[in-house]
C-alpha cells in the first residue's frame, strides 16, 4: 500500500533521497523487498506453537480447515494476538522492574549516582499504595514504595496488583473482578499466558482473550509504576521549550543520540553530558548536544528539554547526516538495520544492556552502581569518535521545529489550576460539557513501514482539531507532531477549531508560562500512557460518571510492536474507543475479530475501531466522541 510515498517528514524525505543515490538501504527499501507479505501471516491464521507446524489454515478448504493437533482458526488467531500482548507486556513491566529495583537500590545505599529528586511525589504514591509515611525516614519510605513495587511482579496472594487498584476507579474495579481479568502478579499473568497458549491447553477464543487482557492490564500496572517511580527518581516533568527533527544535530557539537526507552541510563547520560562539556570543547567542539530518539529521547525531552532527532521510523536516518558521533541504546525498538548505516559513517554504535547487543557495536554495560562512570564512559567514547568526523559526509536537512513538551498528567492539574485551582480538572470537564471543546484524543505508538510516515496521525490530528477536540499524546506519535510543529503554538494557528483555541488561549493567557501552548499536549513516553490513564479517571470521576461514558478516544494510527497491542488492549479494557490505523493479523477470524470490535464494547464499554484510511478513522474518532458529548449532556 502506498508503496511509493514514502513520508510527511521534509528532513526524512530528503535523506530518503539521499539513501537511494548513495545506494544505502533503509526499512522503507527493505519493506517493498518483503513485498507481498505471507496472507497467512498477515491475517493471523499461520500458527507456530508447536514444530509440527506451521499450520496454515484454509477455512474453505476440506482438511486444512484445522491445524494438525485441530484446532480451529479462532483459536489460532487469538494464540497469536495474545502472545503479542505477553510480549509487550514483558517488555513494559521489565522496563519497570528495572525502575523499581534502582530506588530500592537508592534506599539502601547501592546506588550513589541517584537519588530521591521528587519527595513530594514519592509521599503521594506512599500514601495511595498504603506504605506509612507519618513520622519516617525519606529513604524508608522509599524503600517501601519500592518494595511494594516489585511486589507486583510477583506476590503470592490473590489481591489485584497495587498499581492498578489503586490507580483506577471503583467502576473499573469492579468491572475487572466481574470478568476475572484483574493480574494478581504481572510475570504470573504473562507466565500464564503462554502456558494457556501452549499446545494442547486453551482452544476457547473468547476464554484466551480474555487471558491476553489480563496481561494487557498487567503491562498497565508495570507502566503505571514506571512512571511513578521514574518521576520520583528524576523528577516530575513540567512544561519545557525544545525542538524537533534532524536539524537538531549540530555541526559544530559533539553530537550524541540516546535511543531507546530506559530513562535510568538516558538520565544520566544527561547529567554526564554536563560534566564533560569541557572535555568536549578541548576536542575542538564547541560543546556537547545530546539529542533523543523514540521513547527514551521522550523521557529526556519531557524532565530536561532534550531536543528529539527522529521518531521510530527514521531513526536510520540519523545516521545519515554524518554527524552523529555516537548512539547510544539500550532497550526496546532499536532496529539493528542501524548498524549498517553505522557502518556507513564514523558514528559509533554503543549497547549498554545485557539484554540488547547488536553484532559489531560496542557494548558498554551499564550498571546502577556505576551509573555516572557508565556514562561518562560512553560519552568519552564519542568525544573521541568526533575526530573521525568526515566533513565531506555531513548533510544536516535544516528542518526543525519548536516543541512545547512536559505535561505530566501534575502539570496539566498546575495548568488547568491556574484557572480553577478547587478543581483543576473541571476546567477540561466544564469546556466539554460547554461545547467549547468535544472531548478529548489521545494519541500513542509507533510508526510503521505499511503507513506512509507520520502521514496518518497528522492527518487524523488535523482533522480532529477543526472539530475542536482536545489532544494529548505519547510515543513516537508525539515525536511525529512534534517534527511537523503541532507540539507548539504553530500548530494551534494553523489547525485548531474556534472552540479549541478559545480553550488552548485562556489556558496559556492564565499559565505563567513564557512560551505559548501548543496544539497537542506532549504527555511522555510509551510508558507515560499512564499518565493519559490518570487523566481520563480524573475526568470520569469529576462528572461522577464511568470511564466508557466520557467522550474520551485514543488512536495508535501507525501501530507497530508487541507493546502496542498491549497497550491498546488494556486501553479498551478501560472503557476507550480505540483507533488502530493498521490492521493487525485478526482478520482469519470473525469471532476474533468481532470481539475485539464489538463484544469488547458490550463486556467492556471501550473496542477497537481498525481503519486504515486516515480521514476516515479521523471521521469515525469524531463521531464516537460526539456521539458520547451528546449523550452525557
Ligand atoms: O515505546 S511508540 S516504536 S519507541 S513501541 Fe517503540 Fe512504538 Fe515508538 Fe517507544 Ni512505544
Ligand atoms: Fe499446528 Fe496445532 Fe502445532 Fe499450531 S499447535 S502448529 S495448529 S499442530
Amino acid at each position: 500500500q502506498e508503496i511509493n510515498r514514502r513520508t510527511v517528514d521534509p528532513a526524512a524525505a530528503e535523506m530518503l533521497e539521499y539513501a537511494e543515490s548513495a545506494k544505502m538501504s533503509t526499512a522503507w527499501d527493505r519493506y517493498k523487498a518483503q513485498q507481498p507479505q505471507c496472507k497467512f501471516g498477515l491475517t493471523g491464521v499461520c500458527c507456530r506453537i508447536c514444530i509440527q507446524g506451521p499450520c496454515r489454515i484454509i477455512p474453505t478448504k476440506a482438511g486444512m480447515d484445522k491445524g494438525i493437533c485441530g484446532a480451529d482458526v479462532y483459536t489460532i488467531v487469538a494464540r497469536n494476538l495474545v502472545r503479542y500482548i505477553a510480549g509487550g507486556a514483558s517488555a513494559h513491566s521489565d522496563h519497570g522492574r528495572e525502575i523499581a529495583y534502582t530506588l530500592l537500590a537508592v534506599a539502601e545505599g547501592h546506588a550513589p549516582d541517584y537519588k530521591i529528586t521528587d519527595k513530594d511525589k514519592l509521599m503521594r504514591v506512599a500514601k495511595r499504595v498504603g506504605v506509612e509515611t507519618e513520622g519516617r525516614e525519606v529513604l524508608e519510605i522509599a524503600k517501601d514504595v519500592a518494595i511494594k513495587a516489585l511486589e507486583d511482579f510477583g506476590k503470592y496472594d490473590h489481591d489485584p496488583c497495587t498499581w492498578l487498584y489503586t490507580t483506577i476507579d471503583e467502576e473499573r474495579k469492579a468491572k475487572f473482578k466481574q470478568t476475572t481479568i484483574a493480574p494478581t502478579a504481572i510475570d504470573r499473568s504473562i507466565a500464564q499466558l503462554l502456558h494457556q497458549t501452549h499446545i494442547g491447553v486453551d482452544a476457547d477464543p473468547v476464554n484466551i482473550i480474555f487471558g491476553g487482557l489480563r496481561a494487557a492490564l498487567s503491562d498497565y500496572t508495570g507502566m503505571s509504576l514506571a512512571t511513578d517511580i521514574t518521576d520520583i527518581l528524576f523528577g516530575t516533568p513540567v512544561p519545557v521549550l525544545t525542538e524537533a527533527n534532524l536539524g537538531v544535530l549540530d555541526p559544530e557539537k559533539i553530537n550524541i543520540a540516546v535511543h531507546g526507552h530506559n530513562p535510568l541510563l538516558s538520565q544520566m547520560v544527561v547529567y554526564a553530558a554536563r560534566e564533560l562539556e569541557a572535555e568536549a570543547k578541548a576536542a575542538g567542539a564547541k560543546g556537547i548536544n545530546l539529542v533523543g530518539i523514540c521513547c527514551t529521547g521522550n523521557e529526556v525531552l519531557m524532565r530536561e528539554g532534550v531536543p528529539t532527532a527522529t521518531n521510530f521510523g527514521s531513526q536510520e536516518l540519523a545516521i545519515m547526516t554524518g554527524v552523529l558521533d555516537t548512539m547510544i541504546m539500550d532497550v526496546q525498538c532499536i532496529a539493528p538495520g542501524v548498524k549498517d548505516i553505522c557502518d556507513c559513517f564514523h558514528t559509533l554504535l554503543v549497547s549498554t544492556s545485557n539484554i540488547a547487543k547488536i553484532p559489531g557495536s560496542y557494548h558498554v554495560e551499564f550498571k546502577e552502581a556505576t551509573a555516572m562512570e557508565d556514562a561518562k564512559k560512553i560519552i568519552k567514547l564519542a568525544i573521541e569518535q568526533y575526530a573521525k568526523r568526515k566533513p565531506e559526509l555531513v548533510k544536516i536537512p535544516p528542518y526543525k521545529k519548536q516543541v512545547v513538551g512536559g505535561f505530566s498528567f501534575e502539570a496539566m492539574m498546575d495548568l488547568f489550576g491556574k484557572i480553577n485551582p478547587d478543581s483543576p480538572i473541571s476546567v477540561l470537564t466544564d469546556a466539554i460539557m460547554a461545547g467549547e471543546i468535544k472531548g478529548v484524543c489521545a494519541f500513542a505508538g509507533c510508526n510503521n513501514q505499511k503507513t506512509v510516515h507520520d502521514d496518518p496521525g497528522l492527518t487524523i490530528a488535523r482533522e480532529l482539531a477543526k472539530r475542536d477536540i482536545f489532544m494529548v499524546s505519547t510515543g513516537c506519535m508525539a515525536g511525529a507532531f512534534a517534527k511537523a510543529g503541532y507540539l507548539s503554538s504553530e500548530g494551534v494557528e494553523a489547525y485548531a477549531g474556534p472552540g479549541l483555541k478559545k480553550f488552548i488561549k485562556r489556558l496559556e493567557e492564565n499559565s505563567g508560562l513564557k512560551a505559548s501552548l501548543p496544539l497537542v499536549f506532549h504527555m511522555g513516553s510509551c510508558v507515560d500512557n499512564s499518565r493519559i490513564a490518570n487523566l481520563w479517571t480524573a475526568m470520569a470521576q469529576n462528572l461522577g460518571i464511568t470511564v466508557p461514558q466520557l467522550p474520551f478516544a485514543a488512536s495508535a494510527p501507525e501501530a507497530m510492536s508487541e507493546k502496542a497491542i498491549s497497550i491498546g488492549s488494556w486501553v479498551i479494557s478501560m472503557g476507550i474507543p480505540t483507533h488502530v490505523g493498521v490492521l493487525p493479523p485478526l482478520e482469519g477470524s470473525e469471532l476474533v475479530y468481532g470481539v475485539a470490535t464489538q463484544i469488547a464494547k458490550d463486556v467492556f464499554g471501550g473496542y477497537f475501531m481498525f481503519e486504515t484510511d486516515p480521514m476516515k478513522a479521523a471521521e469515525i474518532i469524531a463521531e464516537k466522541i460526539e456521539k458520547r458529548a451528546w449523550k452525557l449532556k
